[in-house]
């Protein structure tokens, strides 16, 4: 598929999806939307593809809703409309695809963008790069599943704090509370993220999906489902070529060999 907002590139087993409007700091237009959600839908079909890199060209990871297209077509449609057609998928196709994604967030995410971003399951933020809740400065309130994300991860209190502040968070203060992973230099990101890809797209794929999968599902559960979803989604990774292949190498000293599957 070829796409025209957004490059992508697969190499050795990882898929990057790189945003790719500069001038306007990687702000999402429709066409964007529907070119990213249909990257992450070709990664999740794609074997091959066993881990996915997100990141953004230029200065900014990205801006967030494009508001210039937001005037244009106000005519048409809803915001709510807008969501539901857009954003939702995107985030949805990213929550449900069964790879990692790692989030490469090379400089401000603001807006929609940092749902995009916390919809990643692991995020490396270059040392420039900073979160902005802009939503309320247009008189918005926080999407594309910040509200459901974000509390989850750094509490409420922050995450309110940064809804109504709209201030921008700066990298090492998203890494105090826990809404990255790591810090990197800014210089050093794209290498870093694609090291740690490389080695993830070398792993067990069908464990670190279902680990996915039984995690969010802990969301909805109480521990005793918890228990029961993992009973039941163990045995499924304990039938892959991968549980058998990395029991034989830990018995055999060697390193394991893994398929993903
Ligand atoms: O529609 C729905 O479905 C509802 C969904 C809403 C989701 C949302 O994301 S709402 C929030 C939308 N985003 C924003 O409100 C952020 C707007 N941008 C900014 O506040 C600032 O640009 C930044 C703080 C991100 C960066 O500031 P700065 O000073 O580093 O850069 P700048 O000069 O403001 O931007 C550089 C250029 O990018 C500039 O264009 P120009 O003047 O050089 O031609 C600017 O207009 C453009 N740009 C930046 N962000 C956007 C944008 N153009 C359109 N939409 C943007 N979001």
């Amino acid at each position: 598929m070829s796409y025209e907002t957004i490059l992508f590139e697969v190499q050795a087993g990882v898929a990057t999806i790189t945003l790719n409007r500069p001038q306007k700091l990687n702000a999402f237009n429709d066409q964007m939307i529907d070119e990213t959600t249909a990257a992450f839908k070709q990664a999740g079909r794609d074997k091959e593809i066993r881990c996915v890199v997100i990141t953004g060209n230029g200065r900014a990871f990205s801006s967030g809703q494009d508001l210039s297209a937001f005037t244009e077509r106000a005519h048409e449609t809803t915001i709510g409309e807008h969501l539901r057609h857009g954003y939702h998928k995107l985030i949805k196709q990213m929550m449900q695809l069964e790879k990692p994604i790692i989030g490469a967030i090379n400089g401000i995410a603001a807006g929609a963008a940092v749902g995009i971003a916390l919809a990643t399951d692991i995020r490396i933020a270059a040392d420039s790069a900073s979160f902005m809740l802009a939503f309320s400065k247009i008189g918005l309130i926080p999407d594309s599943g910040v509200n459901w994300l974000l509390p989850r991860l750094i509490g409420q209190a922050r995450a309110y704090e940064m809804a109504i502040t709209a201030d921008q968070i700066p990298a090492d203060q998203a890494l105090a509370w826990g809404l990255v992973n790591r810090v990197v230099p800014a210089g050093q990101l794209a290498e870093i993220a694609a090291a740690w890809a490389g080695s993830l797209a070398a792993g067990p794929t069908l464990a670190f999906g279902l680990t996915k999968r039984a995690m969010n599902q802990a969301w909805n559960t109480d521990l005793p489902g918890a228990l029961e979803y993992e009973a039941l989604v163990q045995e499924i990774a304990g039938r892959s070529h991968d549980n058998q292949e990395g029991v034989a190498a830990f018995l055999e000293k060697r390193a394991a060999q893994f398929k993903g599957e």
